[in-house]
């Protein structure tokens, strides 16, 4: 059986309620659920299998079609987020046209999150519900024999017309037995990101879940429970990538420091084995400490992503954060004392939010002073707490999103909370707090003095261009 999995176009991907230029630039990142399953595939089946990473490859759909046409695979995966669903659908068309037998699979969080919907769109055959590993070869050893696949957890496929839902399988409780992604089914070399300075870099994911339930996060909704690897389990992937000639690293968990003991051990495999990586992490200012930040910096960490999110207590209750500013203060300066490189997530427009709690939110950022700030306005994504609070309280009118997911079309505009601010007001506070922000003397100046190449202080000249051009 041949297996073709597709990384959808970008073309028409949603971008919240930003203005596109802030989204721009990102890089391209390994799309890291495919590879799961690719790896997966490889090592458990005779199935050949092959990945089409379409957004780092830049292919237009003309492209994508001759493709499909030459390989004529007999099944085609493709990972599906609410925020690419128009692309998913053109390739989906696309696909179909070129040979109506290819059986077409879905998965990814927004199938998760809307199963109905997205089995009634028109072309696709199976959807697979959560981690996708085991559940895809599943399906692939059974396909079509319908009998079978209705005692098989973790489905949605139509019978006589009928939907059948399977139900979530368990979520897998020991991820080393998972073999590592098959980065080389991609052109693993062209990743690269703005914030660590080697090329190529790669992601990589050391734990699942998250045991948090901020109210404008899906993570509550797709998979709570938190699962790690073990340490000698994530060391050996990046010492495999090196092996590969990548040594830069952003590390995606959802919070990698949930598990201080873990990390520590993680911290000391890398640098018993002298691997000179360069990584990044994300975590949360209430599972970070001095102890922490020390060995993070031994063991090659260059950056860690906090999410600070907003600049008052009150704002933080709404969202659920449960963190203080007055820990924010204390992690972000003893990082700062630690050499590590910060980045600040904050977003304006959230639930009770007023013009005095933005000011706030600015005036923190100042203060923290991080080398970086992403700041954003809250879009109320699907199967978050504030969207449903959103409907049920009418300040999001109606279920735009289960409107969308039934009936993918270009230009959709998703909801933003409109409680006290228009959009357009959100977008002139957001230009405000990027400009305040990053157009001060001494940020400029900070960073002058810190940047190490000239390919750095290029990127940051025009970083510094976009956001005055706001
Ligand atoms: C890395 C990342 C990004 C990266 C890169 C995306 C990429 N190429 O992976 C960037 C920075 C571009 C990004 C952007 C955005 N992201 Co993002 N991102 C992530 C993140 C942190 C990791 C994704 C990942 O690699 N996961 C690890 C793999 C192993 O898990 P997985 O992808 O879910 O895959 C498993 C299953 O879903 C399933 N599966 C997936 N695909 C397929 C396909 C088939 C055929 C099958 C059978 C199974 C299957 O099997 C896989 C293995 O178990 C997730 C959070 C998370 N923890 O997953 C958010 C997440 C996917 N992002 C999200 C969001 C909201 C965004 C943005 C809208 C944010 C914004 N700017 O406003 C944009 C949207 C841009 C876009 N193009 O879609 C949401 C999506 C929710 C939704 N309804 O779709 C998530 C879930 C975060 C959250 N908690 O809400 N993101
Ligand atoms: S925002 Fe981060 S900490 Fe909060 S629930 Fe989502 S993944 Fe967990």
């Amino acid at each position: 059986m041949k297996v073709l999995l597709i990384n959808p176009p970008s073309e028409n991907e949603i971008i919240g309620n930003n203005p596109p230029i802030i989204e721009e630039e990102r890089g391209y990142n390994p799309p890291l659920g495919l590879l799961y399953i690719a790896g997966y595939l490889e090592k458990f089946t005779e199935y050949s299998v092959e990945v089409l990473d379409t957004q780092v490859e830049e292919l237009d759909y003309q492209e994508i079609e001759d493709i499909v046409r030459e390989k004529q695979p007999d099944v085609i995966g493709i990972t599906t987020m609410t925020f690419t669903l128009v692309d998913v659908v053109k390739t989906i068309k696309l696909i179909k046209s070129v040979n109506d037998n290819i059986k077409v699979v879905l998965g990814g969080p927004h199938v998760y999150i809307f199963p109905n919907e997205t089995i009634n769109l028109e072309g696709v055959d199976y959807l697979v519900l959560g981690e996708g590993e085991e559940v895809f070869k599943d399906l692939l050893d059974y396909m079509d024999d319908y009998k079978k696949l209705r005692s098989i957890k973790g489905l949605v496929f139509k019978e006589n017309g009928k939907i059948v839902n399977t139900g979530p399988r368990q979520l897998i409780e020991n991820l080393d037995i998972l073999p590592f992604p098959a980065r080389y089914l991609v052109p693993y070399k062209k990743y690269s990101s703005l914030v660590l300075r080697k090329r190529p870099i790669t992601t990589t994911f050391t734990s699942r879940g998250c045991p948090y339930k901020c109210s404008f996060c899906a993570r509550p909704h797709l998979g709570k429970k938190f699962r790690a690897r073990s340490a000698k389990n994530v060391v050996d992937e990046i010492e495999e990538c090196t092996k590969m000639g990548i040594y830069g690293f952003l590390v995606y968990d959802d919070t990698f420091t949930v598990n201080k003991d873990r990390v520590i051990e993680i911290c000391h495999e890398l640098i018993k084995r002298k691997l000179n990586v360069e990584w990044d992490i994300r975590a949360r200012v209430d599972t970070v400490d001095e102890e922490l930040l020390k060995i993070l910096k031994m063991a090659g960490c260059r950056g860690i992503h906090y999410g600070v999110e907003a600049g008052t207590e009150k704002i933080l209750k709404i969202l659920n954060k449960r963190i203080t500013i007055s820990r924010t203060k204390e992690i972000f300066s003893l990082t700062q004392k630690s050499k590590i490189s910060t980045l600040g997530y904050f977003m304006i427009g959230n639930p009770g939010e007023t013009r005095e709690d933005i000011s706030e939110t600015v005036k923190l950022m100042k203060d923290l002073n991080p080398d970086y700030v992403h700041i954003t306005i809250l879009t109320p994504f699907p199967a978050t707490k504030i969207y449903f609070d959103g409907l049920k309280t009418g300040i999001i009118e109606k279920d735009y999103w289960r409107d969308f997911s039934q009936n993918p079309a270009p230009g959709f505009v998703p909801p933003h909370w409109g409680e006290f601010f228009t959009r357009d007001e959100l977008v002139e506070l957001l230009v405000f707090a990027y400009r305040n922000f990053y157009a001060r003397p001494g940020y400029i100046m900070k960073n002058l003095v810190k940047t190490r190449s000239f390919s750095e202080l290029k990127r940051k000249i025009k970083a510094g261009v976009k956001v005055l051009k706001l």
